[in-house]
């Protein structure tokens, strides 16, 4: 079923492979369309590096949007999408009560347990974006896994106006925060992003680049979005998150 929000195309699943892929097939080059795709479930959700994201039917907002003929910089965007889920989710719940937090580079977090992941990709002369966000609880979903209707003021249980109302928020904080990404620059979005990391400023992490540990400290995220580190030599290095493992 085809919806709109605002001039996006929205195509509506019951069941999909994975909404990234869907989206690469209803690609057209000749067209410089914004579409978003979203399932009720999907058989095969991707995580990044080939990992899985279980996606059990009516649990979860499993959506991609294309961004067409999107030439700039992309290694920014994990964050400034991320980030965009939590100020989207702070409006849905106590602000006393839950906090949320944006685990390097593309985790959402809350209570220490994930309860979202986005994942970019780049195809032909557009960029996907596909976020996963756990919203009624499931078996199925990982033991590290939260969702939204754990929280503590949590209230709506009822999954297609909660999945419709996140999308619907989600699309137009979206599109807003990239309009301002591209006119302004990154700077309004990585100092605010710095104030939801797990590791903040001067927290200890352990990383793996070339199959070596590394021991470091946090020292903030670079203008591309990437973590900063200080390693235990003094020397600041800028880690790259298809690089590296990072371990909190
Ligand atoms: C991510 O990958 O966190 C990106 C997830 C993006 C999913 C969306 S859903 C719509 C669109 N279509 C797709 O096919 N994908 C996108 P990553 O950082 O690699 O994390 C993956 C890891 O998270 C897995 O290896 C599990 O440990 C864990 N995981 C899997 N499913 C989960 C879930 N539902 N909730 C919490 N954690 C999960």
């Amino acid at each position: 079923m085809k919806i709109k929000i605002g001039d996006w195309d929205v195509f509506q699943y019951e069941s999909i492979d994975s909404t990234n892929e869907e989206i690469k097939r209803r690609y057209i080059a000749s067209e410089n369309k914004k579409l978003i795709v979203v399932s009720n479930e999907q058989t095969v959700g991707k995580g990044r590096h080939k990992r899985k994201w279980i996606s059990p039917k009516n649990s979860g907002l499993y959506a991609s949007w294309s961004l067409c003929n999107y030439p700039r910089e992309v290694e920014i965007l994990p964050v400034v999408v991320a980030l965009t889920c939590i100020k989207c989710l702070e409006e849905f719940s106590d602000e006393k009560k839950e906090k949320y937090f944006l685990k390097w580079p593309n985790d959402l977090i809350t209570a220490g347990k994930k309860l979202g992941g986005v994942l970019i990709e780049k195809y032909k002369n557009s960029i996907i974006i596909g976020i996963g966000i756990n919203l009624i609880s499931n078996d199925m979903l990982p033991l590290t896994s939260i969702s939204l209707n754990q929280l503590n003021s949590f209230k709506n249980n009822d999954f297609v106006s909660l999945r419709n109302d996140v999308l619907f928020r989600l699309t137009i904080k979206l599109e807003d925060n990239l309009n301002q990404l591209y006119s302004n620059g990154s700077g309004r979005f990585l100092k605010e992003a710095q104030e939801y990391l797990t590791t903040p400023r001067g927290t200890s992490i352990r990383f793996i680049k070339d199959n070596t540990v590394f021991n470091a400290k946090v020292v903030g995220l670079s203008q591309e979005g990437r973590l900063k580190v200080e390693l235990e030599n003094k020397k600041v290095v800028i880690l790259n998150s298809e690089e590296v493992s990072v371990n909190l």
